[in-house]
Order: C-alpha cells, then structure tokens, then sequence
C-alpha cells in the first residue's frame, strides 16, 4: 500500500506460517495449483502447542495428517511431490529431537531425488531459559545448536526462526527452493517452541495468496546450435532419458524428436516410462541395472544425449557403459550442476522445451538405415529374454522375476508400481512394461529400504484413480511397515505385495560375488557364536511371520504359495477395500542376471579368503574398463 500504513495482522509465528502455507500456488504453462496438499505431522513437545495450536484452530486451511513414524510420513510426501510431478508436496511437523532425527534419512531422500518436502523440526528453545530441555542435545562450545543443525548437509535451504518477524523471510526462501525445478529437495525450517507461539503483526500481504511460476527455460542459441550440429554429425547417437523427463512432461517432445531421427532412447530408473515399453524406439533400461540392449548400444555409442539424468554410478555403470573411443556427451538437463557433467555440452533448460528446439535443429536429418534396424533388432531381443524371465516356472519357490511379471501382468495401464531397495529395483528396472509415464516408482536415488510402503502411501494420495502396487522385501518390511495404519486411517488403499525369502537377497548375491560367502544377510539364529553365512546349509530360521505382522497392522492378508496363487490373490485383492498385504514366499539364489554391465564394489587388495583374493583379480579386471569421459 502506498502512503499509509501496511497493513497487518497480529498472529503466532505458527498460525502466520500454516496461513502463509495454505495460501501458495504453483503455475506452470497456464494451469495453477495450491502447492501444499496439508500437513503430516507427529506431535510431542516442540510441536503440540505451536504448529499443533495453529493446525487445530484453522482445519480449514490445511488438512492435517497423522503419521506412525516421521521418517515414513516424509517418504509420504516424497512420494506424492513425485507423483505431482514435483509442484505439489506436503509441510511435515515433528516434535523436537528424536522426533526431528527421524526425518533426516528422508530429508536426504528428498534432496539426492530433488523432490520438493517441508520439513518443520521443533526446535528448543530460543530464548534458553529453560535449557537443557527434554530431548535437548547441548554442545557445550557453542550455544547457537540443536540437533536440527543435522539437516544442514541434507536440505537444500535451511534456517531457524529464532524470531517471529523473521518467518517473512524464510517462508519466502523456502518457496522459492522448493519450487525451483533446478534447486528443489528438503527444506527444513527449525522452529524453536518459545517463538512458534509468540505474536507478532505480520503484514497482510505475507498472508495473501501466491503463485510462483514454474517455467520452461531454454539453453542459449548458441548451445542449442552446437548441439545440433553434434548430432547431426554422430552415426551411433544414443538419448538417454532420466527423471527429467518425467518430471518435464516431454515424454510426447521425446517421442516426435527420436520417431523422426532414429536416435534409439535407453532409460533411467528415474526416466522409466519417459516412452511407453513397446515403443519401437525404448531398448529398455540402461546400466548396472541395464538390459542387453541399451547397454549393448551404450557401449558402441559415439553421442550420447542425457536428458534430465544426474549420471549416477548405476546409470553409467560406474563409468564403464560407455566404450567407444572418443564418445561425446551432451547434457540436456534444468540443473547447471547436472548437465556440466562428463565433460559434456551443457543444455541447461526444460527438458520438453528444449527437445523441442533440438527437433528444429535436426529438421531432414535422421539416423542412417542400418543403425535404426540394429536397435530395433537388439530391442526384440532382449524383450524375449524379459518374457523368459517373467515366465521361469522355477520350483519349488518361485523366482522373483516371475512374481514381478505376474504383477506386471494383472496391473491395469494406469496403475503404479512402488519401489526402493533390494534385488526388486534392479528387476523392476529391467523387466517391468511400463505404460504409463507415471506408473514406474522406484526410489533408487537413495534406495531407502523402509520407503516402499510409505511411499506408495504417498502415491496413492496424489492420484487415488490408480491402483498402487508396492513391491516390498522383507528386509524393507521390517524396517518400516507401520505406515499400514495411516493408510487405514486415510483409507487408501495399496495392494502390497511382500517378497520374502527370508533376508537381504541382494546384499547376500553382492556378498558372494565378493567372496564373503553372503556374511550376515540371512533370518537365522546364531549359532556356535556367529551368524550362519551361505557356505553353511541348514540353520535354524527365526519364528518370524510377516504376513500375521500385516494382519496385526489392520491389513488383509493372503498368503500365496506359487505364482499361479499370487494372480488369484491379486485378483482377489481387486474388490477387497482396505490394503492388502500378499505374501509370497521365493528363492533367494534365483536372481536375474546382469547384462554385460558392472558396479564398482571396492574388494580388499589383502585378504586370506582365497574366495575375496579371486573377486579383487575380478575387481582388477573389471576396473579397468573405467573411463574419465573428459572430453
Ligand atoms: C535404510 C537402508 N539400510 C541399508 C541398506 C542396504 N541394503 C540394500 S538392499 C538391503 C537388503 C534388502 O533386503 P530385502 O528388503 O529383503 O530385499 P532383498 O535384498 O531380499 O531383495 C540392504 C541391507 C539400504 N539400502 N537402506
Ligand atoms: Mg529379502
């Protein structure tokens, strides 16, 4: 307001937070949306009468969820910014201490997947009069700490409120990183229990509704046209599609750029579903978790174009994927950060409206024939291996690849499956059809094991049209679960499917491909002082049922004892309202394999295990297919 005084209005510091909260949009080509969908929460001191007052008096405003752990219920909001499309989450709410740690390993989730949560920890208090607090950790050098200082490394932006007027501020910055396409992960604002109650008149404006634009940023020309020219001049061009692409919503720029040029597309665990799995141009997955075709083209490539990938390890199969001498990259990504990568020609933009203008660039200029008919012959190839895989028959427990290819089977176009740590991502990765561009969610940034179940809560809440199939090991299972209830609570459904064979599969493979024999990866009890690794038969299993643990959580339970029994159970499961838990049993040691890709597992130089001293000559020999990519 010009000339008189600004207007304000006198409320906490939590009742001006949750109004400023309920009152921010995101806009993106045209279409607007309020960016919280409500507020997770755990309530203890440091919470309850602060943020907990303000949620409590304007229900209206923000819908208030309840959760059983506080690490899960950020999973949640993972997992529905994801499914959003990173332009809706939620605020999450903890007590101070434990219930504040609990959230850092999902804080970290967050920001190595870049998905937009609030965190709001409790903090102690500001003024110290109390200290040292229930729950406080003191540091005796230093006054100015809490263990909220802990989600320094793993939020992208972090402050603490230490006085009412400065939530103006924050709340603003907060915003803007979390609706950054570029910068966006966790965003944690500390808020210490004295000043979340303290008044304050806060200008009218603050509180007024907000949009913040999303936009669609291009490269500079020049880029753009070097890029082009790269292209044209490359004969085994390989794309390569990221979560950016999702993200991006360019599945359809992806499929007009690459339908005219050839140029075959090899994707991510992210980028899974950027193209449709029987689109004539997806070779499937790429990398350490890749299949025989992209990974056969990845080798031979001589161009390869990232589109909205952060090249980690298993996309690059810690940088050995690609072979040819010389190989170019170019880098199409909204992060400066990403797409300097690999010595790489930077595209810094939107991935949609960038593909866009490449498409321009390459008008008349296509792969040549024969390299067109090379990919679509190694992409039928390798689709026959996936039908082998999903249809094994293995006996007597079945292999997990066959309970991934019933579930695949009897999910509808739409629906979703929900995924995270364990030998199920590198399956999934390789085997699931994906229609849908959002119907693949595998958490593989940080392969959280606990995040499954949660997350696919999350899911389920951005789009409750879609049926979610969480894929959970019984590893993960166990360490995170609860979040069963709160979907009772909410009542919304998940059908999950519980893989059990009883212990850490993947990690015992990787052991034994190690020579440690698979060394405390297995359910069973200790016995003449150790635990029994694979090199002993037998073993006394622990009294463990997971199924009744399920059943004790409020789910329903079915207990299949084949594939066959897992597709009634899934049928079954349809018409059944509340979730579902369906176990099935399946053998550990039968695994899919790798295709002609590595992951860089550091083995000891010394040992003397003759089992470890031969996989370091196999480490040796396999790192030496390492390469910088420096030009
Ligand atoms: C929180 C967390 N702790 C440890 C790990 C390392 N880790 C990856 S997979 C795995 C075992 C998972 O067991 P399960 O869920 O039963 O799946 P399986 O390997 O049997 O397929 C472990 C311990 C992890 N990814 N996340
Ligand atoms: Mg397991």
């Amino acid at each position: 307001m010009s000339g008189g005084r600004a207007r304000t209005e006198r409320l906490t510091m939590a009742q001006a937070l949750v109004r400023f909260l309920a009152a921010q949009h995101v806009e993106r080509d045209g279409v607007e949306q309020p960016f919280f969908a409500g507020c997770f929460g755990i309530f203890g001191h440091g919470n309850v009468a602060g943020v907990g007052q303000a949620l409590h008096e304007r229900p209206d405003l923000l819908t208030y969820y309840l959760a059983r752990n506080e690490q899960a219920m950020v999973h949640t909001a993972c997992g529905f910014a994801r499914m959003r499309g990173r332009l809706a989450t939620f605020a999450c709410t903890s007590s101070v201490g434990p219930g504040a740690t609990n959230m850092v390993t999902a804080a970290a989730l967050a920001t190595v997947n870049r998905l937009p949560v609030l965190l709001l920890p409790g903090d102690v208090f500001a003024s110290r009069r109390p200290d040292p607090v229930l729950q406080q950790l003191e540091t005796p050098w230093r006054g100015e700490s809490s263990v909220n200082d802990a989600f320094q490394p793993v939020s992208r932006y972090w402050d603490r409120i230490s006085r009412p007027e400065q939530l103006v501020p924050a709340a603003l910055a907060a915003m803007r990183v979390l609706t950054s396409q570029a910068e966006t992960g966790a965003v944690t604002l500390a808020l210490p229990e004295d000043v979340q109650v303290e008044a304050y008149d806060y200008p009218v404006e603050f509180l007024e509704s907000r949009a913040w634009h999303v936009g669609r940023p291009l490269p500079d020309a020049a880029a753009l046209d070097r890029a082009g020219a790269l292209i044209r001049s490359a004969r085994r061009p390989l794309l390569i599609a990221g979560g950016g692409v999702l993200y991006s919503e360019a599945g359809q720029a992806l499929d007009v750029l690459v339908t005219r040029t050839g140029i075959p597309v090899a994707e991510t665990q992210a980028g899974k579903g950027s193209l449709p799995w029987d689109h004539p141009l997806n070779l499937g997955a790429v990398g350490a978790s890749g299949g025989l075709a992209a990974n056969r083209l990845a080798a031979e490539a001589d161009l390869v174009l990232g589109v909205g990938t952060r090249w980690s390890d298993f996309v690059t199969a810690s940088r050995t994927a690609f072979q040819a001498e010389g190989v170019r990259f170019i880098n199409l990504n909204v992060a400066g950060f990403d797409a300097a990568k690999l010595s790489g020609l930077a595209l810094t933009g939107d991935a949609r409206a960038t593909l866009a203008e490449l498409d321009r660039r390459l008008e008349g200029w296509a792969v040549a024939p024969e390299y067109r008919e090379r990919a679509g012959r190694l992409r039928e190839e390798w689709q026959q291996e996936v039908t082998r895989l999903c249809r094994l028959g293995h006996r007597p427990l079945p292999a997990q690849s066959e309970v991934l290819g019933a579930v695949n089977e009897l999910a509808g176009p739409r629906d979703v499956v929900v995924c995270a740590a364990g030998s199920l991502p590198g399956d999934l990765h390789k085997l699931w059809r994906t229609r849908d561009p959002r119907g693949y969610h595998v958490e593989y940034g940080y392969s959280t094991m606990g995040y499954e179940i949660a997350g696919g809560l999350g899911v389920k809440l951005a789009d409750p049209s879609r049926e979610v199939f969480v894929l959970v090991g019984d590893g993960s299972f166990l360490m995170l679960a609860q979040e069963i209830v709160t979907s009772l609570q909410e009542d919304l459904k998940l059908t999950v499917v519980l893989v059990d064979n009883q212990g850490f599969a993947s990690i015992g493979a990787l052991s034994r491909s190690l020579g440690t024999a698979g060394f405390g990866t297995r359910y069973l009890r200790r016995t003449g002082g150790s635990l029994p690794d694979d090199s002993q038969t037998g073993g006394e299993p622990l009294p463990v049922d997971l199924a009744a643990a399920a059943a004790g959580l409020g789910a329903h339970v079915i207990r299949a004892e084949s594939v066959d029994g897992l597709r009634d159970a899934l049928i079954a499961a349809r018409t059944v309202e509340r979730t579902v838990v369906i176990e099935v049993k399946t053998d550990r040691y039968e695994s899919v394999p790798t295709y002609e890709s590595w992951w860089d597992v550091p083995v000891a130089e010394i040992s003397g295990t003759p089992a470890v001293r031969e996989a370091r000559r196999r480490y040796e020999q396999a790192a030496r297919a390492r390469r910088w990519y420096l030009k």
